[in-house]
């Protein structure tokens, strides 16, 4: 042990032997023998056994028998909190349904809403804990939860406020996202401007009056909202203080990546359909590109996001499940590292990337957690694995060892 840097007293504890996966420059750089030392939650060392500083006597001391420790993975797009589900709707398209027939059927986007804004805050909890576990029992320490089901003000602020109680039932960091621009409800069919005016908008306010939302979000679509629907929108969550980020050029490309990149967007998600100069431009945004391989395989997309763009263009891109209950029914943030690989040819270290720094960066926590690094939290996953592609081939198998999270081993 190198002398003189002593961790001060506190709750300290050293985890030791282990395979650290600490990304350097993207790349993971494996550092054998490695350790990592934690007080009060927050990581104090990370590298090298034989370079940590010294540890109190009572410190708790961990061996990890050489098993792999990367940062905790996150889960930068989600839609965990929803009433219902659309296994009727999967199984209609198995029958050749259309999704038009699937709609007349009273499916789709809508149906989740009907099932989602009758039920309480305490119900809608419920409902989301089996797949947040879903994520927590492969170590993940951070989740981004979006509104979007409600589609009217109330239901709308109860979804964010079943968001945030998730934390008081499980060992677990949520951020929220305000999509009131999801769909155009029934109600307003033939008027959504007067949506946007009278429920979005008001409803943005509300929420970040109450402190329920982290960011704001939309879905810029042909078959949703356009670049000018949005605008007002986006403009009024800069003039709230919020940041914000986009569902963009999933289905067609309809400026959604451009109009997040003029706002300096956390992140444009989904990107099948972006362009090399909608790559340059979150490039120059310092925005992510949150890849969601989910929907790409619910929906049996056949246009790729241009990954070559993107890295040719040095954009951060993250990964995540955009687990809801149409699209993308995907709780399993490895099997989203998997099809990341798998579809869109993204690297075993961009994919380790995707669901660790940049989705943390895609949320605004760089300073918090993501990284294995001295000042963030000590969110880390410990595998019975030695290298990360272990964790990325591996189809529905999941060889979480211990979840860390803000220095604690948690059941989950
Ligand atoms: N893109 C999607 O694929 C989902 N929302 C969005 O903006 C669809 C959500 C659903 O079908 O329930
Ligand atoms: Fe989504």
């Amino acid at each position: 042990m190198a002398a003189g840097l002593t961790a001060a007293s506190g709750t300290t504890t050293l985890w030791r032997n282990a395979t650290l996966a600490p990304l350097v420059d993207g790349e993971p750089a494996l550092v054998p023998d490695g350790a990592i030392l934690a007080r009060d939650g927050r990581i104090v060392y990370a590298g090298p056994s034989s370079e940590a500083p010294d540890i109190p006597g009572n410190a708790t001391v961990e061996d990890l028998e050489g098993r792999l420790v990367t940062s905790a993975p996150i889960d930068c797009h989600t839609h965990l909190v929803h009433g219902g589900n659309r296994a009727r709707e999967f199984e209609m398209r198995l029958e050749g349904a259309s999704y038009a027939e699937i709609s007349r059927a009273g499916g789709g986007i809508f149906s989740t809403v009907e099932a989602t804004r009758g039920l309480s805050v305490d119900d809608l909890v419920a409902s989301a804990l089996p797949r947040l576990d879903a994520l927590l029992a492969e170590g993940v320490s951070t989740v981004e939860v979006k509104s979007g089901y409600g589609l009217e003000i109330d239901a709308e602020l109860n979804m964010l406020r079943a968001a945030r109680a998730l934390e008081k039932h499980r060992p677990v960091r949520v951020r929220t996202s305000y999509l009131a621009a999801h769909a155009i409800p029934p109600e307003y069919r033939d008027d959504r401007a007067g949506y946007i005016a009278e429920v979005v908008i008001p409803g943005l306010e509300k929420a970040h009056a109450e402190g329920l939302a982290d960011a704001v979000d939309g879905f810029c679509e042909s078959i949703a909202f356009s670049v000018e629907d949005l605008a007002p929108v986006f403009a009024r969550a800069a003039e709230l203080g919020l940041p914000v980020k986009l569902h963009a050029e999933q289905l067609s490309r309809a400026g959604g990546t451009q109009l997040a990149a003029r706002h300096g967007a956390l992140s444009a998600d989904h990107l099948e359909y972006i362009e090399d100069e909608d790559a340059a431009a979150l490039a120059r945004a310092g925005s992510v590109a949150v890849i969601l391989p989910g929907a790409f395989y619910t929906l049996r997309e056949t246009r790729k996001p241009d990954i070559a763009a993107l890295r040719a263009h040095k954009v951060p891109m993250a990964l995540a499940t955009d687990a809801n209950p149409g699209t993308s029914p995907l709780t399993s943030i490895l099997l989203s590292m998997n099809m990341g690989a798998t579809f869109f040819g993204m690297t075993i270290a961009e994919c380790l990337a995707g669901v660790t720094c940049h989705a943390a960066r895609a949320l605004g926590l760089s300073q918090e957690t993501g990284t294995l690094a001295p000042g963030l939290s000590a969110d880390f996953a410990i595998w019975d694995c030695e290298t990360p592609a272990e964790l990325v081939y591996r189809i529905g198998f999941n060889p979480l060892h211990a979840r860390i999270f803000r220095g604690e081993r948690t059941l989950l």
